[in-house]
């Protein structure tokens, strides 16, 4: 029992050595086998999956890389297969290599198409193992505007007179960070418009002046300009701008008739007509060259401020040459600018003319009768008005409130006849403004009658020449008594100028 006891109390010392022993070595154990459990048999085999960089930015058209790292957990170690979801159409995701046995790298290559829009868009890597298992990462790209340049001119059009320039401004924008030199050209401009760039070129953005300069002999009229920008790497663009070319201020001169023949000892008139061009408005002078001796031209008036009209009077001598000649009318401005027109003169021999009214009056041994309804009539052989086509005066004849009236030009005294034979085969010649058409009568002992409209009387109230052939009238010409009459048929005005015989 003692020993017992001892035991006890030796048992109960060394049973409490034998104790703590074992709880160490149960502790021990129980350490070690965690650590198993956690660190060998209770992690599991598997893998993960992750990019670098997670985001980028690529421009459209452009390609970038990432790297994608599988990185085996607990020994894992099938085969990892990658693929990318979530991108935009246009896009292309590839990876290099595109499966592994964990751990292992792949290059992600991005490419973005040219017409991908713009913006940021979420791509889903997926790696997925030979047993089913799989993980996943996210690669946020964004989508950026390809690397380009803008261009636009301000205004887009203009007009610009002749002799003269005007500007705009082209503006190169830069897209995308385009950093390329560009260089600015010009086509579709005519011949005599240049167009100059300044700067001709840099990189955008910049805005660059273009200046166009409009010669003297471009045609007025709306051209298109093409602004094209070419960059250093190929690209072009180019934008439009409409020129309009305006005349610039001038004037233009021209004659009617622009031929005449007239015999030696005779004369004629012209109309000249100097015409305003943009608001030109310097006096124009007019003078007349290569008139042969002999033949003297004239302007009334002489000089004036466009747009006018000149009455031109070419005086032909007995003495001048027969021939035909080109007369040249010159208008010449107080800014020295210059324009000509020419005028056929043909001098004829032979030819005589007998005036029967002019601003030189009336043959002499002749008088003037007038007619009207009811002596209503007023008339003016001095009338200065209407622009007369000779000299400053014309014959003007008003029914006023009659319906009818009419002038003639009588051998004195009544009944005395004068022969005009010599002009069989000629023609009464004289020059009318009228509203209504005009009786014409030579006389023998009886009126022969003619109307102007049978010769070519256009009906309007202007000045225009009448040239009835004489053998029409069918009169005695060896004996005539009344060389010309005129009578309007019903109320209204009219004017005679210009009144001759002209034998041929
Ligand atoms: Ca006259």
């Amino acid at each position: 029992m003692a020993e017992e006891e001892k035991w006890e109390i030796e048992g109960g010392a060394g049973f409490s050595k034998m104790k703590k022993m074992g709880i160490i070595l149960i502790v021990l154990a129980v350490a070690v086998g965690a650590f198993f459990v956690v660190y060998v048999v209770g992690k599991p085999t598997e893998f993960t999956i992750s990019v670098d960089p997670t985001s980028d930015s690529i421009h459209q058209g452009d390609s970038d890389t990432a790297t994608v790292s599988i990185t085996s957990v607990g020994g894992y170690a099938e085969t990892v297969s990658l693929t990318a979801s979530g991108q935009p159409s246009g896009v292309t995701v590839g990876f290099s290599p595109s499966s592994g046995s964990p751990s292992f790298t792949s290059t992600m290559t991005v490419n973005v198409g040219a017409s991908v829009a713009t913006g940021m868009y979420n791509i889903t890597i997926t790696g997925t193992g030979a047993d089913e298992k799989e993980d996943n990462c996210t690669y946020t790209l964004t989508v950026t505007p390809a690397p380009d340049f803008t261009i636009s001119v301000s205004p887009t059009s203009g007009s610009i007179q002749q002799e003269n320039s005007d500007t705009a401004t082209v503006s190169i924008t830069s897209v995308g960070g385009y950093a390329e030199t560009v260089s600015l050209t010009a086509s579709g401009q005519p011949s005599g418009v240049t167009v100059s760039f300044n700067p001709s070129s840099s990189a955008p953005s910049f805005d660059s002046t273009i200046t166009i300069s409009v010669g003297s002999d471009v045609a007025s009229g709306t051209y298109t300009l093409t602004i094209t920008g070419t960059g250093g790497d190929g690209k072009t663009h180019t934008c439009a701008y409409a020129l309009t070319v305006t005349l610039a201020p001038d004037f233009t001169i021209d004659i009617s008739p622009s031929s005449e023949s007239v015999a030696q000892g005779g004369s004629t008139t012209a109309t000249v007509s100097i015409t305003q061009v943009s608001d030109y408005s310097q006096t124009v002078s007019l003078t007349a060259s290569g008139q042969p001796s002999g033949v003297t031209v004239g302007f009334s008036p002489s000089s004036g401020t466009p747009s006018f009209n000149s009455t031109m009077s070419v005086n032909v001598g007995a003495s001048a040459s027969a021939g035909t000649y080109e007369i040249t009318i010159t208008g010449t401005g107080a800014d020295a600018k210059v324009h000509s027109c020419t005028y056929s003169l043909t001098v004829t021999t032979g030819g005589i003319s007998f005036t029967v009214y002019s601003d030189a009056g009336f043959p002499s041994g002749t008088d003037v009768y007038t007619w009207s309804a009811g002596g209503l009539g007023s008339f003016n052989g001095d009338y200065t008005g209407e622009t007369p086509p000779e000299g400053n005066k014309c014959f003007e004849t008003n029914t006023n409130a009659g319906t009818w009236a009419g002038w003639g030009v009588i051998y004195m005294p009544e009944g005395t006849s004068t022969d005009l034979s010599s002009y069989a085969g000629g023609y009464l010649k004289f020059w009318v403004k009228t509203q209504a058409d005009l009786k014409v009568e030579i006389k023998d002992t009886a009126n022969r009658t003619k109307h102007i409209s049978a010769y070519g009387w256009d009906s309007t109230d202007t000045w225009q020449e009448i040239s009835i052939p004489i053998n029409d009238f069918g009169a005695n010409l060896s004996a005539i008594t009344y060389p010309f009459m005129a009578t309007i048929e019903t109320s209204g005005t009219f004017y005679v100028d210009y009144v001759r015989w002209v034998a041929v």
